[in-house]
């Protein structure tokens, strides 16, 4: 049962609530030590000054609700007198996106749990975290509001020369670093335990690698595209049998403890400081997922450049495109380094299987790529990179150009094995779409 909602009926048949707290039973409890609801502004004000204790009643808060994200709510409280601030980040007992994806707000403990392990890992590429409230499902951590979610400054053609070392990084330190490779067998196993994520496992197996790829309600799409999925993705019958083999990679893999959401709207970014947010999804899985979903997010980005050329912006496209090469490159190098000296498992040294470990997890990316590049035009959660593009018939043109270059990398996975062979595939399908479009 949730916990959440366990609580609630409880309250609801001993008690009530009033503005000053909820009773139970005459005795009355202060208004967040008992009931979990979905706070407003206001309500998060009262928090952090009764219940967080972390600003008093004479500071001068503020609160704003700045999510705008698919699942949770996000405060930022702050100190007018001091500019003192911080994120409340509180899960809600339904996706914001829709209600029909009921989920646990008992997901906010594996974000805080997984934030924690990872400030352990990588401490400089994730938000502090400064207090987990298992009552009203909510964290409080850094405010990171100097920096740009990734996906908007690329958008704006900002460029970041740290990025691909900074990303490369944070997926070693906490991909390798969690795998059996390198943990003993037992703490990993115990650890899994801590990360069993089931709802929000289910809704990537719904929406990333069973929806996209069949004539589902749920999916979402404009017209001139439809038309193109009908034929180009559902009547392929091996394009589905390779995503039936990666669905069931999905659920049975757990190679490493991934953060199982990692687009470009989980990074946060600004010169000199990348960090990676957002990890509500950690379960332990494929690690060709995260690596994968990053990808993808980068052809989008590199597709929406393409289509919304700036001719002063072509040094943009090029470090983007450096980027996108230099991070799975940058992924595989270090890997392969941390590998020699991090991994002690006996088995594990046995001459080739490094190499075999590598090339698994490469051709695992170029199918999560192309299943993240799938699900973001076909499925409900869309991306700005297809969505800001105004114009319709362009729009289609850049999703056309995505799921030629998702069915490249699912049919011919075992073929993309550095950075070079993305550009590739981006560059010939670009290129043969916006030709025969003149
Ligand atoms: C119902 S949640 C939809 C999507 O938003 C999250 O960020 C995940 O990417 C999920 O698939
Ligand atoms: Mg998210």
């Amino acid at each position: 049962m949730k916990k959440g909602a366990q609580r609630l009926v409880l309250s609801d048949k001993l008690g009530g609530e009033s503005q000053f707290g909820v009773f139970t039973r005459g005795i009355q409890m202060p208004k967040f030590d008992d009931v979990y609801f979905t706070m407003t502004e206001s309500d998060v004000l009262s928090y952090v000054v009764e219940k967080a204790k972390i600003f008093s009643k004479e500071e001068q808060l503020s609160c704003e609700e700045i999510g705008d994200g698919n699942l949770n709510y996000i405060f930022r409280v702050r100190d007018a007198k001091t500019n003192r601030s911080v994120i409340i980040k509180q899960a809600g007992p339904f996706a914001r996106i829709s209600e029909e994806f009921e989920v646990s707000p008992e997901r906010n403990r594996i974000e805080y749990d997984i934030l924690k392990l990872q400030n352990e890992l990588v401490s400089n590429l994730v938000p502090r975290v400064y207090q987990y409230d298992p009552i009203m499902n909510c964290t409080l951590m850094e405010d990171l509001s100097d920096h740009l979610i990734l996906r908007e400054a690329l958008l704006q053609k900002k460029v970041y020369d740290h990025l691909a070392e900074d990303i490369s990084d944070f997926m070693v330190g906490t991909l390798l670093m969690t795998s059996d490779l390198v943990m003993d067998h037992q703490a990993k196993k115990i650890l899994m335990g801590t990360f069993i994520n089931p709802e929000l496992c289910n809704i990537t197996e719904d929406l990333v690698y069973t929806e996209p790829f069949y004539d589902c309600d749920r999916n979402d799409m404009i017209e001139g595209t439809k038309t193109f999925v009908s034929e180009f993705i559902w009547q392929d019958e091996a394009l589905k049998l390779e995503m039936a083999k990666a669905k069931f990679n999905f659920m049975t893999s757990t190679q490493a403890l991934l953060h199982g959401d990692l687009h470009t709207g989980a990074i946060f970014v600004k010169e000199g400081s990348t960090k990676v947010i957002d990890p509500e999804f950690a379960f332990y899985g494929p690690i060709g997922h995260d690596v994968g979903n990053l990808m993808a997010n980068f052809l989008f980005a590199l597709v929406h450049a393409k289509v919304t050329k700036d001719s002063e912006k072509d040094a943009f496209s090029d470090w983007l495109k450096d980027t996108t090469r230099q991070t799975l490159d940058l992924f595989i190098e270090k890997f392969s380094d941390q590998y020699d000296w991090a991994v002690t498992e006996p088995m594990a040294l046995v001459k080739g299987y490094k190499n075999y470990y590598i090339e698994e997890i490469l051709r695992n990316t170029a199918t999560s790529a192309g299943a993240e590049l799938c699900r973001r035009i076909i499925g409900i959660a869309h991306v700005k990179d297809m969505t800001a593009i105004e114009s319709l018939t362009l729009r289609a043109k850049a999703e056309e150009i995505c799921l030629r270059i998702a069915k490249v990398l699912i049919l011919e996975a075992s073929t993309l094995k550095e950075g070079r062979d993305y550009l590739r595939v981006f560059d010939s399908v670009t290129l043969m779409v916006l030709e025969s479009s003149l």
